[in-house]
């Protein structure tokens, strides 16, 4: 194991060693311990059987289809995309072409939003996996993919037990002709907090490194001084910048004045002349009407050079009508999901705008087979992670008052049952556009959004009254984050905090107004590559220490439960998320060419300790794990 360390080691590799090589590099004495994979995962196995996957309710496992991959002629070689434009022009390349396009470009968001919106987040890269080339191969026209950042980071390790970098290498390997791209919270990066600047550019350019060429960023607040520094670090790492605005409020509706026509005009205008590639509107919540959209993107279409990308979520039913309108007012490209993991809280179905488009020269040049083909694989990997549909069946106009973007509903939806208010999910809704209003009227979008969500549960939760916070707000104590965003900790919004609520909430601690990036210090990369290695007993890759900055916790917890469980992103999710039932046998392969056969044989009575033998058959041989039974 030794001889192996030093021959493996990037330094002896690249001829960096001399006498005292061994003595100056302590981590060639650490050697990975005897794994035996099998038993890791047979408890992970047995573990969901018997109590079941954390967030969902414990049924018994159903039997579900296996998802059908489309058959392709695998001998062709993959076809050239928009991957190939950015290779040879670059961004401003890539830019241009876009604009030189009569249809309209279509980013599908079937790998990120989609399942965000509609699945909590939590579909795994073992599903992304199977469908990723097929997608590249039958929609090489995209403009993008976008499959990672928002919440998939921090879900990946915290709830999927997968690393997040990992899914981003895999799918940049099965898609090398389409732009892959991201949702980057700016100075947020993936994460609700602002981080050090020093973070937010290692975060990128190792981004960039691994894969992603498009990236959307938006500051929560849309504080243009929140995002120049991350466009700056996008362009430097020669990849795609699409500077972002929010969409909030109503431009149509005199009385929403705080966000006007000329409101979006301004920003847009910054933006551009910030560095942007490309202006994106996301339309967060789908507040954006259809009319008002014409409005907009015929204003912007005057105002700036650079295309236009439009995002919108389904939730009131009027995304397609709204798209049409933008369309028709020259909008360059829309985010569109796979039809059957589009509508409602997701992004409108690119399906059913192939078809609205018919008989328009601007109909994108997408191949509505694959599209259908495509939807049958989604239509059943979606059933796999039933438990986790928000309850959504119809079209919601509600979204028009309470204004809750669509990746936050159903994840809002878990928050509010995990604190024992599932059923008072109807006060919460009403009770978020409540603390919009109190606080003045404020861009809700990750993590702003998560903000006025902790606020509404908080009063739900409390049975507070905007009038009892305004009398007695000095006596409450109020979740930590909504305390941090009033000291200016995510950054300024438009036309400041309101005062008298502020003053209220921070009881006399100091609000800063500068950017907290530039006040945060910045991190140590190398002191936390140390530690980490001191705590994981491994190499650690400048991967590793990017999670580990911006998520210390979740990263070392999602460690320990390898150290526990092993790989678990090899099972089926269906195994994953309800373990096995009794005298089922699932075949893991846990790498390239090698399988391991396991077999659920029985479930042993409860002892008096809670425990329970699981007797298992693993790849033919009887195996037993001990379980406590948690019911
Ligand atoms: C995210 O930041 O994750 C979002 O999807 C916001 O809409
Ligand atoms: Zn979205």
């Amino acid at each position: 194991a030794f001889l192996e360390n030093v021959v493996q080691h990037e330094k002896f590799l690249k001829g960096h060693y001399n006498t005292s090589f061994i003595d100056t590099t302590p981590e060639l004495f650490v050697f990975p311990k005897r794994k035996d994979r099998g038993t890791k995962m047979l408890s992970f196995i047995g573990e969901t059987t018997i109590n079941g996957y954390p967030g969902l309710e414990k049924k018994k496992k159903p039997v579900f289809d296996y998802p059908q991959i489309p058959k392709l002629r695998l001998l062709d070689s993959i076809p050239n995309g928009t991957k190939q434009i950015l290779e040879e022009r670059g961004a401003e390349g890539v830019a241009k072409w876009v604009k030189e396009q009569k249809e309209v470009l279509l980013t599908d968001t079937t790998f990120r939003d989609a399942h965000q919106s509609l699945l909590a987040t939590r579909v795994r890269t073992h599903d992304l996996k199977q469908i990723a080339e097929p997608t590249s191969r039958m929609l090489p026209n995209l403009f993008s993919s976008e499959m990672w950042g928002g919440a998939t980071f921090d879900v990946a390790m915290r709830f999927l037990h997968e690393d997040p970098w990992e899914r981003l290498l895999t799918l940049r390997k099965q898609m090398p002709n389409l732009l892959l791209q991201m949702l980057l919270r700016s100075s947020n990066a993936v994460g609700y907090t602002n981080y050090p600047d020093n973070l937010i550019k290692e975060f990128v350019e190792k981004s960039a490194v691994a894969g992603i060429d498009v990236f959307r960023i938006f500051d929560s607040l849309n504080w243009v001084k929140g995002m120049t520094l991350t466009i700056n670090a996008v362009r430097e790492s020669g990849k795609i910048a699409e500077a972002t605005m929010c969409y909030t409020g109503d431009i149509l509706d005199p009385n929403r004045s705080k966000y006007d026509l000329n409101y979006y005009k301004n920003l847009a205008k910054e933006l551009e002349q910030s560095g942007a590639h490309i202006l994106g509107i996301k339309d967060m919540a789908g507040l954006l009407k259809p009319q008002a959209a014409y409005t907009l993107v015929s204003a912007l279409k005057e105002t700036i050079d650079i295309p236009i990308h439009l995002h919108t979520h389904d939730t009131s039913g009027n995304g397609i009508f709204t798209y049409a309108k933008a369309i028709e007012a020259g909008v360059d490209i829309v985010d569109v999901a796979v039809g059957s993991m589009a509508g409602l809280t997701s992004q409108p179905s690119a399906n059913s705008l192939y078809y609205a488009l018919e008989g328009s020269e601007r109909k994108p040049n997408i191949d509505i087979k694959s599209l259908e083909k495509l939807g049958i694989f989604w239509e059943d990997t979606r059933k796999f992670y039933q438990g986790f549909e928000s309850g959504m069946m119809a079209p919601h106009s509600e979204v028009y008052e309470h204004e809750m973007p669509g990746g936050q509903y159903s994840n809002l939806q878990q928050q509010a049952k995990a604190v024992g208010l599932k059923d008072r999910w109807g006060e919460v809704k009403k009770m978020y556009r409540t603390v919009n209003d109190m606080f003045g009227d404020v861009v809700k979008v990750t993590p702003s959004s998560k903000i006025v969500g902790d606020m509404a549960l908080f009063m739900v939760q409390n049975n507070l009254t905007e009038k009892e916070i305004m009398e007695r707000g000095a006596s409450l104590d109020f979740p930590d984050s909504v305390v941090e965003f009033f000291q200016g900790y995510l950054g300024q919004p438009y036309k400041g905090f309101p005062e008298k609520l502020q003053k209220i909430i921070l009881k006399g601690q100091v609000a800063i107004t500068d950017r907290p990036g530039e006040l945060l210090p910045p991190v140590d990369f190398e002191a936390l590559k140390k530690e980490l290695f001191e705590k994981l007993n491994r190499q650690v890759t400048d991967f590793d220490i990017i999670s580990y900055a911006l998520y210390p916790k979740i990263y070392l917890e999602q460690q320990r439960f390898c150290e526990s469980f092993g790989d678990v992103s090899v099972l089926d999710t269906p195994t994953f998320l309800y373990g096995l039932r009794l005298g089922e046998e699932v075949e893991v392969e846990i790498e390239k060419g090698k399988t391991l056969i396991v077999k659920l044989v029985s479930i042993g009575e409860a002892q008096k300790d809670g425990t329970r033998v699981i007797y298992f058959e693993l790849n033919g041989q009887p195996r037993e794990v001990v379980i406590k039974d948690q019911n």
